[in-house]
């Protein structure tokens, strides 16, 4: 589903996909004006509800009680799809999907992370951060506004910290403190409304605005394929939550991510254990409604 979009869906050239493997990440355009009009339109009329927030919302708008019904539909969207596939194979799984929202004026600083903050620390394995590791997973940031706030370290989820890193990260893999020494190499994105970052979130990244001087709304959705195991970080939406009549009153492209969701996770128990965690993160970290 794709309204605003009339032609064939987005394939991915050799170059990219050696730069996503490689670099950990890649930029491209996936909504027109119209369909961010739409979508800004969606979101608005929902703040208009919730009110203001003080702190950065993580809102997981596939979520009963969180719904932006008139944002799902995003989750559909044929070129975010496509390269997806490009990118990690066919049977592209929605896992993840938040709204980040932000008033301009707040103050917006995580440490440069990777995500396995969920996972417990004798349960990181270090060879997640090496080359020879197939990550299936893509996490992906969609701008409806201008956007500054993600930072990455490229190419540093094929390797271990190297020494700049380690000194902020200390004896741990997964966080540095937020007031930690810059890195040289950290990358700011700076993204326009419509441009989608595909990235790999093992790599050395965070969500750093300062006080912001714009409204931030971004779209952040996660994938997985079928055709390979999970890692740890499948198993973020909620499945608990999508009951018959959830599913029934959703549009029908929706409703059938969400149930190739669900038959998914019931194929992968072993990752129940990491959902608990990351829903426990998820409440420490952001404002979640
Ligand atoms: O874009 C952001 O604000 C940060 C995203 C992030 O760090 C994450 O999802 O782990």
């Amino acid at each position: 589903m794709n309204p605003s979009h009339a032609l064939p869906p987005i394939v991915l050239s050799e170059e990219e996909r050696a730069q996503f493997l490689e670099q950990g990440y890649l930029v491209r355009r996936v909504l027109d004006e119209a369909g961010i009009a739409r979508y800004v339109a969606a979101v608005e009329a929902d703040r208009r509800e919730r009110g203001d927030a003080q702190r950065m919302s993580n809102l997981q708008f596939l979520q009963p009680a969180k719904a932006i019904r008139g944002i799902q539909d995003v989750i559909c969207n044929a070129d975010i799809l496509a390269i997806g596939r490009d990118l990690l194979g066919e049977g592209i799984i929605i896992d993840g999907a938040s709204l980040f929202y932000a008033e301009a004026g707040v103050d917006y600083r995580q440490g440069w992370h990777r995500d396995v903050l969920q996972v417990p620390d004798d349960q990181v394995d270090p060879a997640w951060f090496s080359e020879s590791y197939h990550y299936n997973y893509v996490q992906m940031n969609l701008p409806l506004t201008v956007d500054g706030c993600l930072w990455l370290v490229p190419g540093s989820h094929r390797r271990a910290l190297n020494a700049p890193e380690r000194a902020i990260f200390g004896n741990t893999e997964k966080m540095a403190p937020v007031d930690a020494a810059e890195l040289a190499d950290g990358l700011q994105l700076v993204l326009q409304p419509g441009e989608a970052v595909f990235y790999n979130n093992y790599t050395v990244h965070r969500g750093y605005g300062g006080t912001l001087a714009q409204r931030r709304i971004t779209v952040h959705l996660g994938f997985h394929s079928s055709q390979y195991p999970p890692t740890c970080h499948f198993g973020v939406l909620d499945h608990t939550e999508y009951t018959l009549d959830y599913l029934a009153s959703l549009d029908p492209g929706v409703r059938e991510a969400l149930r190739a969701h669900l038959v998914e996770r019931a194929r992968h128990p072993e990752v129940n254990v990491f959902h608990a965690y990351h829903q426990q993160f998820l409440k420490q970290e952001f404002k979640t409604t």
